[in-house]
């Protein structure tokens, strides 16, 4: 058993009493009531899922493991000779909830080293796609492809499956995943991208630096995939990749089944795509708008309310939960202030000048309950800069990074022995009734 696994496991074990108490002494107490709203508005807010790997304060945004995105950027050990940390410090931190060691973090390195090697019927499968696939079915069905080696379903059908270990296999299916994911997203990228050019994994690389060398980008790449991955990783478990992962192995489908239904979940515009269209928006304002003059804040204005007018939403604004700007965007909006280059780079400035105007812009327009910018606002701005011009690619890179959230999750959901999810549905006659009743 691995040293990650060990400490898991002790730290399960701990945790289980503390499950099992809430469900036998407190199992009745109220904490929330449903409205109608509520009920046809896609359940929001209504408090009914668990988690203790992320929680995401409207206001103040996500915490990971109690700690805000500057907390875990300082806490945990940095890549060689890097400011930021590596992921597979942060998957240690988020599996775990404890700061690893750097001894902890070489365990989680060389663990995931015996792990990354994808079998060669994966790049098979990706290949006999149409190469019009988007990159996102590209990614899912890899996920899919990979099913039949699932740790988690062998012990299912072994005859042996006992609910008390059952996390141990998730774990195995999880790590690998995680280990894999990067490596997939790089062949998917050259296989499209870059005329099939693939590159070998170097083994001596952190998992960041690996996908940054393996797509072909330079040194400087290494720190934004790190930073990108750990980023994109959770959003507690209400939001629809995590939620579809959460949901799909609630009914014991292994973690491969699972993953791909969040990736499928997470390729929706009003989900991760957004991050794509936000490249796609702003890129067409350029071309409609500023033919041979420079972007302004009138023309921002007028661009910003064509769209509204037009019945679209701005993509990159608004969130379910949040109501202020999101800090993955102010993280990501720093890393480009702090890059010499970036900072002063055209598209840059444009999405900064859109950070000034649309918070007015959606206020007057008066319907998001959030004018403020999301996470895909900002990211890919720094993606295109690097030179990965081709958006529909972002959203792999998202998956990429969320496959950490979701994996540490359904760990522990396995981990607590978490109920299959089955919501009760009413009929709109029952709801018009309750209506009439008051
Ligand atoms: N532009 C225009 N209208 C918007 C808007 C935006 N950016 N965000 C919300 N609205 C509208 C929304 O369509 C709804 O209109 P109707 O009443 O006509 O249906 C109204 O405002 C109230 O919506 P809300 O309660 O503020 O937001 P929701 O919780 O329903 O939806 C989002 C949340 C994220 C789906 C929504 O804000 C949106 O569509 N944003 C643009 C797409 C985007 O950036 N998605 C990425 C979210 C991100 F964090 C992620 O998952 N990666």
């Amino acid at each position: 058993m691995s040293k990650l696994k060990e400490i898991l496991s002790k730290k399960i074990e701990d945790h289980r009493p503390r499950t099992t108490r809430l469900v036998k002494e407190f199992g009745k107490v109220k904490i929330d009531e449903v409205t109608i709203d509520q009920c046809i508005g896609g359940a929001r807010d209504i408090r009914s899922l668990v988690t203790d790997i992320s929680y995401l304060d409207p206001q103040e945004g996500i915490r990971f493991r109690g700690k805000t995105i500057p907390e875990t950027f300082a806490a945990l050990p940095k890549a060689n000779g890097s400011k930021y940390p590596t992921v597979e410090a942060f998957w240690f931190f988020l599996l775990t909830g404890d700061v690893p060691t750097q001894k902890q973090v070489d365990d989680v390195a060389a663990e995931w080293k015996t792990r990354q090697v994808v079998p060669t019927y994966v790049f098979d499968a990706i290949r006999a796609l149409p190469r019009d696939s988007h990159p996102m079915v590209m990614l899912s069905v890899a996920l899919l492809t990979l099913q039949k080696d699932s740790k988690f379903a062998a012990f299912y059908g072994s005859g042996k499956f006992n609910k008390m270990t059952a996390w141990e296999s998730v774990y195995e299916d999880a790590s690998d995943i995680v280990a894999r994911i990067p490596v997939i997203a790089a062949f998917i990228y050259n296989l499209k991208f870059r005329g099939d050019k693939q590159i070998a994994i170097d083994p001596k690389l952190d998992m960041g630096a690996n996908f940054a060398h393996m797509i072909g980008q330079k040194e400087e790449y290494k720190d934004v995939a790190r930073m990108y991955f750990i980023l994109h990783s959770d959003h507690e478990s209400g939001n629809v990749s995590a939620h579809a992962t959460h949901l799909v192995h609630s009914a014991l489908s292994d973690p491969y089944y699972a993953y791909s239904a969040g990736i499928n979940g997470l390729a929706g515009p009003l989900h991760g795509l957004a991050n794509q269209e936000v490249l796609d928006w702003t890129m067409q304002f350029q071309e409609k708008y500023c033919k041979g003059v420079e972007p302004t804040k009138e023309l921002v204005t007028k661009a910003l309310w064509d769209t509204l007018n037009a019945g679209q939403v701005i993509p990159g604004y608004g969130h379910a939960v949040l109501r202020k700007t999101d800090p993955r965007y102010m993280s990501q909006r720093e890393f480009c202030l702090n890059t010499p280059g970036l900072k002063d780079d055209p598209l840059f400035k444009l999405v900064s000048m859109i950070f000034e105007v649309a918070p007015g812009v959606l206020t007057e327009h008066g319907k998001t309950k959030n004018p403020w910018p999301n996470v895909d606002a900002q990211s890919g701005v720094i993606q295109w800069y690097y030179g990965l011009k081709e958006w529909d690619f972002y959203t792999v890179l998202f998956g990429v990074g969320r496959a950490l959230g979701c994996m540490a999750n359904i760990t522990w959901d396995r981990g607590l022995g978490y109920a299959i999810e089955r919501p009760k549905s009413v009929t709109t006659a029952m709801l018009e009734k309750w209506a009439a009743e008051g």
